[in-house]
């Protein structure tokens, strides 16, 4: 046999994938799929650079898995599409001069030969392009539906302003006051936008996350980003006027230790209350205010300043007069904009009494606490009541019920819940998005555009550039911006922003299966039976914006009977990042590395296996082009042995390893583990060959489909030469591991965070550090207690026990 030339092989297998369609279904195939298992991986967005080595690690490991489930049985639906609207894109195409209309399609073919030179099995059939009419003519679609529903609404705002990127940004692209893609200062500025009520699903899109099988750090994103804040609101009688401060808070239980207030400098009734001997100063700290960053002013850490208004407030706890100050450390646009402050429990106020010299009192004790016991700085944990006249000796809990029943009796007060979760705006004042599918008639108002008018295609423009004018470049456009109105055929105007790309992003995975229907967004029958999505691979960044999207569109559509599941993803795995040089590799790092020169030298295979090798996939590695030697040769000692091997059953030693390989392998694939099961696999055929020692056919052939989701095109070619002749996929199956002879003694050791035992694990006696580690943090409980912290130290005793000291 001749020697391994893996761009042969792959080339060879890649046309006849692609000539029988081996990862391509038909609508018949999906409808009569007996086991459907839907793999998906967030799209990319088509930049012109093409996809780097984190990418590839990204895709990769989605497939490894998804061709394992397919060896297992399952029909696999594995997809692949474009997110090709956007600023990003819009940008780049400034940028070259190029119109994007012309770009686009460019980079999404360099794309598509890149995906498929790494021997994914994407059906491309089922593709999507997001700047295809095809699809955002159903983008439109969903956004009248929504509008119908009534869950968009035109609201006159002060949005958040890019200056750089010249459009409107949702709240989750401002990140501490910067465009999240430009780095800009955000401005604010007042505009009538489109808004998604997406804080209407507040709370179930919390209470959902509890249901799903998703990476911890993903879920603990989402949940506060939602921002679920239960408390109450008081109302503090100002001294001798009729004005009523309502304040929002978290701990009504410490109301005996509020010995000032805060009010907002833009609160309305700063002016009214500002007494006369004071009224020079509050205004000047008031407009001082105004004239400050907003950025920097929600930076926590900064200097508290504050200036008193000369008024005072009843304590409606104890009756007690108390100062109200105004201060910029409270935030007009949370809560209700005023605060009672409590020194003794709150950091922020704690800080700033200190500074101002106001009254501290305690009202909670900690264990071994007193009324009495000083504090030297606010006590924030749990505790008892004191200094609360009738409420000393209740808990936090019951205080706070407690209390707020007893203010409610005289009107005082009521529990109230509150979410940091905004609502969605959608509007973009740019070209490159879908246009918003809404015509302004002066006698109509607002009328959508008829579902059989759909769609509203995106004009080619030659000037397609944003302007300051706070409109889209379609408004330049004044032939497409008149239309007849549909309701009453009056003149009328088009709307003339487009949506925002988490809009063609919050739906593309409905469509997929969808792409051969084309009088209707969604086939009921084929969503019925492909979603909810099985398994979903993607970035953590993505954690906020675009999951959560996603899940409020899905959610919103069951209401309305279109799907008949709430959440979309069943199953979401974050995979890790690539590090090289010590920085993550991306585009802004400069660091990235290009998969082709990879592939041309050493072939697809290997860089698949090197990549899923370089660390665990959901933490991801450090890319050192170095250490791909070790890949590549396991690949061309593979060959070999296949090449090799006589025709005979196995020695039933190796067939032992065998069957503990078959098992390892499966279990660590099964759960994204695949630099274990490399390990795994390449010890095995060290065993093999142990000795310069002659292969047996039954020790390799199975071998071979092991191997196959890391390296497919090798592993096609060798299984053929072994003599099957209808492919992987048609003749092969993951091969079953004999119980008896896989046996590896398991036991049971506990596991200790922080020297409480939170849980046990099942391991082998003799397991290493690593791997331990690893088994119990797939415990539920012991994540639990480590989440959100990281590893101080780990004590290790094998067989007997694991200890972990955590700590921020
Ligand atoms: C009294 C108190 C005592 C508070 C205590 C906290 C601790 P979350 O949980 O984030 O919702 N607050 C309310 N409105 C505010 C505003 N507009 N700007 C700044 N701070 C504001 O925070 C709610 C808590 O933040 C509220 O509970 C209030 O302070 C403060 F030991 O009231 B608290
Ligand atoms: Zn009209």
């Amino acid at each position: 046999m001749e020697t391994y030339n893996p761009s042969e092989v792959e080339k060879k297998w890649q046309d006849r994938w692609s000539q029988e369609n081996t990862n391509s279904f038909t609508r018949q195939d999906l409808l009569t799929a007996e086991r459907p298992f839907y793999n998906l991986m967030m799209f990319p967005y088509p930049s012109a650079e093409g996809l780097h080595i984190g990418n590839i690690f990204a895709y990769t490991g989605a497939d490894v898995h998804g061709r394992y489930r397919r060896l297992s049985g399952d029909d696999v639906f594995q997809p692949m599409g474009f997110d090709a609207f956007g600023i990003h894109s819009e940008n780049f195409a400034l940028k070259r001069g190029v119109p994007p209309n012309e770009l686009i399609p460019r980079n999404i073919e360099n794309f598509r030969q890149q995906l498929n030179r790494i021997g994914a099995m994407f059906d491309w059939r089922h593709s999507v392009d997001t700047t295809d009419v095809a699809y955002y003519r159903w983008t439109q679609w969903l956004f009248v539906t929504l509008f119908k529903a009534g869950l968009i609404e035109r609201r006159e705002r002060a949005v958040n302003w890019c200056p750089s990127c010249m459009t409107v940004l949702a709240n989750e692209q401002v990140i501490d006051g910067h465009c999240e893609r430009c780095d800009a200062s955000v401005e604010t500025r007042k505009l009538p936008q489109w808004f998604i009520k997406i804080s209407l699903y507040a709370e179930r899109l919390l209470a959902n996350l509890e249901t799903l099988d998703w990476s911890e750090t993903t879920r603990k994103a989402q949940v506060s980003w939602i921002g679920k804040s239960e408390g109450a609101e008081v109302d503090f009688q100002v001294v001798g006027t009729a004005d009523v401060i309502r304040v929002f808070t978290t701990r009504p239980d410490t109301l005996f230790g509020a010995t000032y207030m805060v009010l907002a400098p833009e609160h309305e009734l700063v002016e009214r209350i500002a007494g006369s001997s004071v009224r020079t100063q509050v205004l000047e700290y008031v407009d001082h205010v105004a004239k400050r960053d907003l950025v920097k002013r929600k930076k926590e850490g900064e200097k508290k300043t504050g200036v008193f208004s000369g008024a005072y407030c009843v304590n409606p706890a104890n009756g007690r007069q108390i100062p109200v100050w105004i201060a910029d450390y409270v935030l007009v646009e949370y809560g209700t904009g005023a605060i009672m402050a409590v020194p003794g429990h709150d950091e922020r106020d704690f800080e700033f009494a200190s500074t101002f010299d106001l009254p501290i009192v305690r009202v909670i004790a900690g264990p071994g606490e007193g009324a009495s016991t000083p504090l030297n700085e606010a006590y924030t944990s749990e505790g008892v009541l004191v200094n609360s006249g009738e409420f000393d000796g209740l808990d936090v809990a019951e205080a706070k019920a407690a209390i707020v029943a007893s203010l409610a009796k005289h009107g005082r007060a009521k529990a109230t819940v509150s979410y940091r979760l905004h609502d969605w705006c959608i509007s973009r004042q740019r070209y490159w998005g879908p246009p918003i599918p809404v015509i302004h008639c002066e006698t109509c108002g607002t009328v959508p555009v008829p579902e059989d008018e759909l769609p509203v295609e995106l004009p080619r423009l030659d000037d397609y550039r944003p302007d300051e004018s706070g409109l889209s470049p379609l408004a330049r456009d004044q032939d497409w911006c008149c239309v007849d109105c549909p309701e009453c055929g009056s003149r009328a105007r088009r709307d003339t922003d487009v949506s925002d790309t988490f809009l063609d992003s919050g739906w593309y995975f409905l469509r997929y299966p969808c792409t051969d229907t084309s009088d209707a967004a969604l086939d009921p029958e084929l969503i019925r039976k492909w979603l909810p999505v099985h398994c979903y691979i993607g970035g953590n960044e993505h954690a906020v914006l675009h999951l959560l999207y996603a899940r409020f569109l899905t959610m919103a559509l069951c209401d309305l009977g279109l799907v008949e599941f709430e959440e979309p993803f069943v199953k979401f795995r974050a995979h890790g990042l690539l590090i090289r040089d010590g920085k993550k590799i991306s585009k802004s790092r400069g660091n990235v590395v290009i998969p082709k020169p990879i592939i041309d030298e050493y072939g697809a295979d290997t860089m698949r296996l090197y990549l899923m090798f370089l660390g665990p996939y959901e933490q991801g590695g450090d890319f050192r082009t170095g250490g791909i030697q070790g890949p590549h040769g396991f690949l061309r000692r593979l060959w070999q042995s296949v090449a090799q091997a006589s025709d005979e059953p196995g020695d039933a030693k190796v067939m032992q390893a065998l069957h503990k390989t078959i098992r390892a392998v499966q279990c660590d694939t099964e759960s994204l583990q695949f630099n274990t099961a490399i390990a795994a696999m390449m010890e095995y055929l060290n065993l093999v060959r142990a000795g310069g020692r002659r292969p047996k056919r039954g020790e390799v052939e199975p071998l071979v489909v092991l191997v196959s989701p890391y390296a497919p095109h090798i592993a096609e070619e060798l299984y053929e030469r072994l003599g099957n002749t209808s492919g992987l996929f048609a003749s092969a199956r993951w091969p079953v591991f004999d119980e008896d002879l896989a046996h590896v003694e398991i036991i049971e050791i506990g596991v200790q965070v922080n020297g409480k035992r939170r849980g046990s694990i099942e391991i082998a006696p003799d397991a290493d550090e690593e791997s331990a580690v690893a088994a119990a943090m797939e415990h539920g409980n012991v994540g639990r207690y480590v989440a959100g912290n990281s590893i101080k130290k780990t004590i290790y005793v094998p067989g007997r026990m694991l200890s972990l000291v955590v700590g921020r």
